[in-house]
């Protein structure tokens, strides 16, 4: 990876599910230290506040989805705000739930676009979020973003999503708490997919390893989507929808080092933090660690790897 300049946008959105507590997401990894420790590994790091969902008619929450008009404020507002971040460096959304996504990656995709490459998503969470507001049970917007972005179903409301992202172009890592109609749906696309089960016979290196060369041969840009449910809730205690079974800390440094040593990775969401659940700050603490695994932090160098 360049030395890039990172961008670091807050985004207290809290409105994807109803358990509160992610708004104080941003400010937690501020209090953990996110931006020094990404200049102390070289690159310039610049914090540009919160970003917010701009007004919005009050929410009734009369019918199945919870907080549809301020989820679909937060969309436009965060589509515009990555697009533009995308144009200066390497953003880095500090979450805020996973409805964020929503926004971020509708707005890094129409940068693709823009740049005539295709753009490419890492989604790794215990769930798909392949939801539309049709299947969601819960009406909890958090668990529709990858429904949105790659075209499937109506979302009504919500901006058009000029620039879709193929299926073929999704990966998704660390599953275990599908929804029957996510994994019908799934199974009838091409999205690669890597459950823990999986994980547990080949290892996070090979599917992880597969879809980089696959970025890579595409001359893709990368989008990665880090929910802190991906991770073990033995380590990362500080999340609304622990699923038991998750990615151990060595899985997730391995995965983010060899995100790092592929060079492909252009913007990254933070998700699902809920400091309110944490433990003196661990969980906070360790997605800055794993962060600084994502941006080149190592114990000794290794060749560049190419993935083509
Ligand atoms: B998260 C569930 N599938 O739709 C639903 O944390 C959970 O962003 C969604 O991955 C979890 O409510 C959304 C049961
Ligand atoms: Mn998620
Ligand atoms: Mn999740
Ligand atoms: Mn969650």
């Amino acid at each position: 990876m360049t030395k890039q300049k990172c961008i670091l946008i807050g985004v207290p959105m809290d409105c994807g599910k109803r358990r509160q507590g992610c708004l104080m997401g941003p400010d937690a990894y501020r209090t953990a230290g996110l931006a020094s420790t990404i200049r102390d590994l070289g690159y310039a790091a610049e914090d540009r506040g919160n970003v917010d969902p701009g007004t919005f008619a009050p929410d009734t929450n009369d019918g199945k989805l919870h907080a549809l008009n301020e989820t679909i404020a937060w969309t436009r507002n965060l589509k515009e705000a990555a697009q533009a971040a995308m144009a200066e460096g390497l953003p880095i959304f500090m979450g805020g739930d996973h409805a964020l996504s929503l926004g971020t990656v509708a707005g890094v995709a129409a940068h693709a676009a823009r740049q005539d490459r295709p753009q490419f998503v890492l989604w790794l969470d215990a769930h798909p979020d392949y939801h539309t507001p049709d299947t969601t049970d819960s009406g909890n917007l958090h668990g529709t973003p990858l429904g949105y972005l790659t075209g499937r179903g109506a979302f009504d409301g919500f901006p058009e999503v000029e620039v879709k992202v193929p299926t073929g172009n999704v990966a998704m890592i660390g599953l275990r708490s599908v929804d029957a109609p996510e994994r019908e749906a799934i199974q009838a696309t091409d999205i690669q997919v890597a459950d823990m089960r999986a994980i547990d016979e080949n290892g996070i290196a090979a599917p992880l390893r597969k879809f980089l060369e696959r970025v890579e041969a595409a001359g893709g840009m990368l989008h990665v989507s880090l929910d802190v449910d991906f991770l073990d809730p033995a380590i990362a205690p500080a999340v609304g929808t622990t699923v038991p079974g998750g990615a151990t800390m060595r899985e997730a440094h391995l995965a983010m080092e060899m995100l790092h040593d592929s060079g492909l990775v252009t913007s990254l969401d933070l998700v699902e933090l809920n400091p309110f659940l944490d433990e003196r700050g661990r969980t906070a603490s360790l997605m800055v660690e794993l962060t600084a695994s994502l941006l080149g932090r190592r114990v000794f160098d290794r060749p560049t790897r190419s993935y083509s």
